[in-house]
Protein backbone atom coordinates (compact mmCIF):
# COMPACT_ATOMS: atom_id res chain seq x y z
CA UNK A 1 0.00 0.00 0.00
CA UNK A 2 1.21 3.28 -0.49
CA UNK A 3 1.77 5.55 2.05
CA UNK A 4 -0.46 8.30 0.71
CA UNK A 5 -2.97 5.90 1.21
CA UNK A 6 -2.05 4.91 4.58
CA UNK A 7 -2.35 8.67 5.86
CA UNK A 8 -5.79 8.89 4.44
CA UNK A 9 -6.95 5.87 6.24
CA UNK A 10 -5.41 7.28 9.16
CA UNK A 11 -7.25 10.60 9.02
CA UNK A 12 -10.69 8.69 8.46
CA UNK A 13 -9.71 6.72 11.23
CA UNK A 14 -8.89 9.25 13.73
CA UNK A 15 -12.09 11.39 12.05
CA UNK A 16 -14.69 8.54 13.25
CA UNK A 17 -13.31 8.10 16.19
CA UNK A 18 -12.85 11.56 17.39
CA UNK A 19 -16.48 12.52 16.24
CA UNK A 20 -18.25 10.79 19.23
CA UNK A 21 -16.23 12.05 21.72
CA UNK A 22 -17.01 15.50 20.57
CA UNK A 23 -20.94 14.73 20.78
CA UNK A 24 -20.85 12.95 24.60
CA UNK A 25 -18.61 16.04 25.66
CA UNK A 26 -16.75 15.62 28.59
CA UNK A 27 -16.04 18.80 28.69
CA UNK A 28 -19.00 19.72 31.60
CA UNK A 29 -19.53 18.90 35.22
CA UNK A 30 -21.57 19.73 38.04
CA UNK A 31 -20.77 20.29 41.40
CA UNK A 32 -22.90 20.55 44.43
CA UNK A 33 -22.14 22.99 47.17
CA UNK A 34 -22.89 20.08 49.65
CA UNK A 35 -23.18 15.93 49.88
CA UNK A 36 -25.38 16.39 53.10
CA UNK A 37 -28.01 18.56 54.30
CA UNK A 38 -30.72 19.34 56.39
CA UNK A 39 -34.14 18.96 55.29
CA UNK A 40 -35.68 22.40 54.47
CA UNK A 41 -31.68 23.91 53.21
CA UNK A 42 -30.43 25.05 50.18
CA UNK A 43 -28.24 23.32 47.74
CA UNK A 44 -26.65 24.98 45.21
CA UNK A 45 -25.74 23.12 41.90
CA UNK A 46 -23.32 24.35 39.28
CA UNK A 47 -22.52 23.48 35.60
CA UNK A 48 -19.09 24.13 35.02
CA UNK A 49 -17.97 24.12 31.22
CA UNK A 50 -14.27 23.83 30.73
CA UNK A 51 -12.91 24.44 26.72
CA UNK A 52 -16.02 26.14 25.89
CA UNK A 53 -15.42 25.25 22.36
CA UNK A 54 -16.15 21.91 22.73
CA UNK A 55 -20.02 22.10 23.88
CA UNK A 56 -20.80 24.77 21.70
CA UNK A 57 -24.00 24.19 20.26
CA UNK A 58 -24.33 20.99 22.30
CA UNK A 59 -28.02 20.63 24.77
CA UNK A 60 -26.74 20.80 28.48
CA UNK A 61 -29.33 19.28 30.87
CA UNK A 62 -29.91 19.05 34.69
CA UNK A 63 -32.43 15.91 36.41
CA UNK A 64 -32.99 16.23 39.63
CA UNK A 65 -34.99 14.60 41.92
CA UNK A 66 -38.05 16.96 42.10
CA UNK A 67 -39.76 14.51 44.86
CA UNK A 68 -36.65 15.40 47.03
CA UNK A 69 -35.63 18.88 45.95
CA UNK A 70 -37.66 21.91 44.84
CA UNK A 71 -35.96 23.92 42.10
CA UNK A 72 -35.94 27.90 43.89
CA UNK A 73 -33.78 29.99 41.25
CA UNK A 74 -31.88 29.81 38.11
CA UNK A 75 -29.21 31.85 37.19
CA UNK A 76 -27.57 30.98 33.78
CA UNK A 77 -24.36 32.77 34.74
CA UNK A 78 -23.15 33.95 31.15
CA UNK A 79 -26.51 34.99 29.13
CA UNK A 80 -26.16 38.36 27.35
CA UNK A 81 -22.68 38.11 27.49
CA UNK A 82 -21.29 39.19 23.90
CA UNK A 83 -18.53 36.32 23.97
CA UNK A 84 -20.79 33.23 25.08
CA UNK A 85 -25.01 32.97 24.68
CA UNK A 86 -26.69 30.99 26.77
CA UNK A 87 -30.53 30.39 26.50
CA UNK A 88 -33.09 28.30 28.53
CA UNK A 89 -34.78 25.91 26.25
CA UNK A 90 -38.10 26.09 28.39
CA UNK A 91 -38.78 28.63 30.88
CA UNK A 92 -41.60 26.38 32.05
CA UNK A 93 -39.96 23.92 34.14
CA UNK A 94 -43.00 22.45 35.17
CA UNK A 95 -43.30 20.59 31.85
CA UNK A 96 -39.99 19.28 31.92
CA UNK A 97 -40.75 17.02 35.10
CA UNK A 98 -41.73 12.96 34.23
CA UNK A 99 -43.76 10.91 35.86
CA UNK A 100 -40.24 9.28 37.60
CA UNK A 101 -40.04 12.25 39.91
CA UNK A 102 -36.79 13.41 37.41
CA UNK A 103 -37.18 17.27 36.80
CA UNK A 104 -35.39 18.53 33.77
CA UNK A 105 -33.27 21.65 33.12
CA UNK A 106 -32.24 22.47 29.26
CA UNK A 107 -30.20 24.77 27.67
CA UNK A 108 -27.78 25.18 25.45
CA UNK A 109 -24.78 26.73 23.90
CA UNK A 110 -25.29 28.98 20.92
CA UNK A 111 -23.00 27.32 18.18
CA UNK A 112 -22.23 30.18 16.01
CA UNK A 113 -21.44 32.54 19.00
CA UNK A 114 -17.83 33.81 19.39
CA UNK A 115 -16.27 31.33 22.30
CA UNK A 116 -13.77 31.97 24.52
CA UNK A 117 -11.30 29.11 25.80
CA UNK A 118 -11.69 29.41 29.71
CA UNK A 119 -9.87 26.58 31.26
CA UNK A 120 -13.12 26.23 33.66
CA UNK A 121 -16.13 28.73 33.63
CA UNK A 122 -19.47 28.52 35.91
CA UNK A 123 -21.85 28.17 33.31
CA UNK A 124 -25.27 27.75 35.73
CA UNK A 125 -26.17 28.00 38.83
CA UNK A 126 -29.53 26.18 40.27
CA UNK A 127 -30.33 26.56 43.80
CA UNK A 128 -32.88 23.83 44.97
CA UNK A 129 -34.54 23.44 48.78
CA UNK A 130 -33.94 19.64 50.00
CA UNK A 131 -37.83 18.97 50.69
CA UNK A 132 -37.77 15.49 51.34
CA UNK A 133 -35.56 12.92 53.63
CA UNK A 134 -33.39 10.33 51.44
CA UNK A 135 -30.90 9.92 48.84
CA UNK A 136 -31.79 12.79 46.21
CA UNK A 137 -30.00 12.44 42.85
CA UNK A 138 -28.93 15.44 40.90
CA UNK A 139 -27.17 14.36 37.30
CA UNK A 140 -25.75 16.41 34.22
CA UNK A 141 -26.72 14.98 30.55
CA UNK A 142 -25.85 16.29 27.77
CA UNK A 143 -27.72 14.94 23.88
CA UNK A 144 -25.42 12.88 21.79
CA UNK A 145 -26.75 15.33 18.87
CA UNK A 146 -26.26 18.92 18.39
CA UNK A 147 -29.46 21.53 18.69
CA UNK A 148 -29.88 22.38 15.60
CA UNK A 149 -30.38 26.82 15.81
CA UNK A 150 -33.69 27.36 13.82
CA UNK A 151 -33.02 31.28 13.06
CA UNK A 152 -30.20 34.06 13.79
CA UNK A 153 -31.60 34.79 17.16
CA UNK A 154 -30.58 31.43 18.61
CA UNK A 155 -33.71 30.08 19.33
CA UNK A 156 -32.93 26.51 20.07
CA UNK A 157 -34.92 23.69 18.61
CA UNK A 158 -34.27 21.32 21.00
CA UNK A 159 -36.14 17.47 20.76
CA UNK A 160 -36.84 15.06 23.61
CA UNK A 161 -36.57 12.42 21.36
CA UNK A 162 -32.80 13.28 21.61
CA UNK A 163 -30.76 11.10 23.01
CA UNK A 164 -29.16 11.72 26.50
CA UNK A 165 -26.28 10.71 27.67
CA UNK A 166 -25.49 10.96 31.47
CA UNK A 167 -22.38 12.64 32.04
CA UNK A 168 -22.31 12.93 35.96
CA UNK A 169 -24.34 11.89 38.53
CA UNK A 170 -24.31 13.60 42.28
CA UNK A 171 -26.37 12.50 45.08
CA UNK A 172 -27.00 14.87 48.12
CA UNK A 173 -28.50 13.23 51.37
CA UNK A 174 -31.26 14.88 52.91
CA UNK A 175 -31.17 14.31 56.93
CA UNK A 176 -33.74 15.58 58.98
CA UNK A 177 -32.70 16.59 62.97
CA UNK A 178 -35.06 16.18 65.96
CA UNK A 179 -36.91 18.85 67.63
CA UNK A 180 -37.05 18.74 71.40
CA UNK A 181 -40.09 21.23 72.18
CA UNK A 182 -42.91 21.78 74.76
CA UNK A 183 -44.35 23.66 77.35
CA UNK A 184 -43.87 24.82 80.14
CA UNK A 185 -47.05 25.47 83.02
CA UNK A 186 -46.55 25.91 86.97
CA UNK A 187 -48.85 24.11 89.72
CA UNK A 188 -50.11 27.56 90.50
CA UNK A 189 -50.87 29.47 87.41
CA UNK A 190 -47.92 31.80 87.25
CA UNK A 191 -46.34 32.55 84.12
CA UNK A 192 -43.61 30.71 82.94
CA UNK A 193 -42.02 33.23 80.68
CA UNK A 194 -38.26 33.76 80.83
CA UNK A 195 -37.93 30.09 82.67
CA UNK A 196 -34.58 28.51 81.41
CA UNK A 197 -35.06 24.99 80.05
CA UNK A 198 -31.28 23.32 79.57
CA UNK A 199 -30.30 19.99 77.34
CA UNK A 200 -27.19 18.48 78.44
CA UNK A 201 -25.57 15.71 77.47
CA UNK A 202 -21.90 13.66 78.00
CA UNK A 203 -19.28 15.17 76.05
CA UNK A 204 -21.83 17.92 74.80
CA UNK A 205 -21.77 21.74 76.34
CA UNK A 206 -25.40 22.22 78.10
CA UNK A 207 -27.68 24.62 75.10
CA UNK A 208 -30.24 26.59 76.73
CA UNK A 209 -33.63 27.68 75.33
CA UNK A 210 -35.92 30.42 76.95
CA UNK A 211 -39.56 29.98 77.52
CA UNK A 212 -42.10 32.44 75.14
CA UNK A 213 -44.87 34.47 76.90
CA UNK A 214 -46.72 31.23 75.91
CA UNK A 215 -44.66 28.93 78.15
CA UNK A 216 -43.21 27.34 74.85
CA UNK A 217 -39.97 25.83 74.11
CA UNK A 218 -38.06 24.12 71.06
CA UNK A 219 -34.62 22.94 70.82
CA UNK A 220 -33.75 22.19 66.85
CA UNK A 221 -31.52 19.99 65.20
CA UNK A 222 -30.58 17.99 67.85
CA UNK A 223 -28.00 14.76 67.09
CA UNK A 224 -29.75 11.68 68.55
CA UNK A 225 -28.76 10.33 72.37
CA UNK A 226 -29.73 10.64 75.71
CA UNK A 227 -30.36 14.33 76.92
CA UNK A 228 -31.21 15.59 80.55
CA UNK A 229 -33.75 18.30 80.20
CA UNK A 230 -33.51 20.35 83.34
CA UNK A 231 -36.30 23.27 83.63
CA UNK A 232 -35.71 26.23 86.36
CA UNK A 233 -37.88 28.95 87.93
CA UNK A 234 -37.36 30.77 91.14
CA UNK A 235 -39.77 29.58 93.56
CA UNK A 236 -40.46 26.73 91.97
CA UNK A 237 -38.88 22.47 92.06
CA UNK A 238 -36.46 22.27 89.38
CA UNK A 239 -37.49 19.64 87.12
CA UNK A 240 -35.17 17.28 85.56
CA UNK A 241 -36.06 13.70 83.29
CA UNK A 242 -34.14 12.06 80.38
CA UNK A 243 -34.66 12.12 76.78
CA UNK A 244 -33.83 10.29 74.41
CA UNK A 245 -34.17 11.08 70.81
CA UNK A 246 -33.58 8.10 67.94
CA UNK A 247 -33.38 8.46 64.08
CA UNK A 248 -34.16 12.42 64.14
CA UNK A 249 -37.97 11.62 65.38
CA UNK A 250 -39.18 15.11 67.24
CA UNK A 251 -39.88 14.84 71.12
CA UNK A 252 -42.53 16.46 72.99
CA UNK A 253 -41.87 16.92 77.20
CA UNK A 254 -44.64 19.26 78.39
CA UNK A 255 -43.57 20.00 82.44
CA UNK A 256 -45.89 21.85 85.17
CA UNK A 257 -43.58 23.49 87.77
CA UNK A 258 -44.39 22.57 91.26
CA UNK A 259 -44.16 25.89 93.40
CA UNK A 260 -41.96 25.90 96.69
CA UNK A 261 -44.81 27.04 98.50
CA UNK A 262 -42.32 28.44 101.36
CA UNK A 263 -40.51 30.41 98.97
CA UNK A 264 -42.74 33.29 99.66
CA UNK A 265 -40.35 35.92 97.79
CA UNK A 266 -39.87 33.35 94.95
CA UNK A 267 -36.01 33.78 95.07
CA UNK A 268 -35.43 30.53 94.78
CA UNK A 269 -34.28 29.82 98.42
CA UNK A 270 -36.36 29.49 101.65
CA UNK A 271 -34.80 31.80 104.19
CA UNK A 272 -34.74 34.59 106.72
CA UNK A 273 -36.01 36.62 103.73
CA UNK A 274 -39.05 34.96 103.56
CA UNK A 275 -39.77 35.16 106.99
CA UNK A 276 -39.37 39.35 106.66
CA UNK A 277 -41.59 38.85 103.79
CA UNK A 278 -44.17 37.04 105.48
CA UNK A 279 -44.15 39.58 108.51
CA UNK A 280 -44.57 42.75 106.88
CA UNK A 281 -47.85 40.88 105.65
CA UNK A 282 -49.31 39.74 108.85
CA UNK A 283 -52.49 40.04 110.02
CA UNK A 284 -53.99 40.42 106.32
CA UNK A 285 -57.04 38.72 105.33
CA UNK A 286 -57.37 37.47 101.14
CA UNK A 287 -58.47 40.56 99.11
CA UNK A 288 -57.72 42.85 101.90
CA UNK A 289 -54.85 45.90 100.72
CA UNK A 290 -51.49 44.72 101.10
CA UNK A 291 -52.19 40.68 99.91
CA UNK A 292 -50.36 39.04 98.45
CA UNK A 293 -51.65 35.00 98.23
CA UNK A 294 -47.54 34.24 98.29
CA UNK A 295 -47.24 35.14 101.77
CA UNK A 296 -50.25 32.78 103.00
CA UNK A 297 -47.96 29.63 102.76
CA UNK A 298 -51.01 27.39 104.00
CA UNK A 299 -53.38 29.21 101.69
CA UNK A 300 -56.26 29.74 104.11
CA UNK A 301 -57.19 33.21 103.44
CA UNK A 302 -54.98 34.86 106.41
CA UNK A 303 -51.61 35.66 106.83
CA UNK A 304 -50.66 35.06 110.13
CA UNK A 305 -48.66 32.72 112.98
CA UNK A 306 -49.32 29.38 110.95
CA UNK A 307 -47.56 30.87 107.95
CA UNK A 308 -44.17 32.34 109.75
CA UNK A 309 -44.02 28.49 111.67
CA UNK A 310 -44.14 26.75 107.98
CA UNK A 311 -41.22 28.48 107.40
CA UNK A 312 -39.35 28.70 110.81
CA UNK A 313 -39.93 25.01 110.90
CA UNK A 314 -38.09 24.89 106.98
CA UNK A 315 -34.98 27.31 108.25
CA UNK A 316 -34.22 25.40 112.03
CA1 LIG B 1 -36.99 33.11 99.35
CA1 LIG C 1 -52.20 31.38 106.18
Amino acid sequence: MKKWAVLVIMVIFLWVFTLPAYAQDHSLSISVSQDACLLGEEITVEVIGSDLDDIAGADIGLSYDHTKLELLDKAIQVNGSNIIDIQLYNENIDRLQDQNGIGRIIFGLRKNAVLMNELQKTLAVFTFKAIDIGQAEIGLISGSQLIQETNNQGVIDYSFSNPQLPLENLSVQIVKKAGVFGAISSSDGYTTAGTEVKLSKDGMEPITAAVDADGNYEFSNMEDGTYTLTVTLPGYETSTQEITVTEGQDEQRNVTLQRIIKDADRNGIVELEDLVFVASRFGLGEGELGWNSDADINQDGVIDMLDILFISRELE
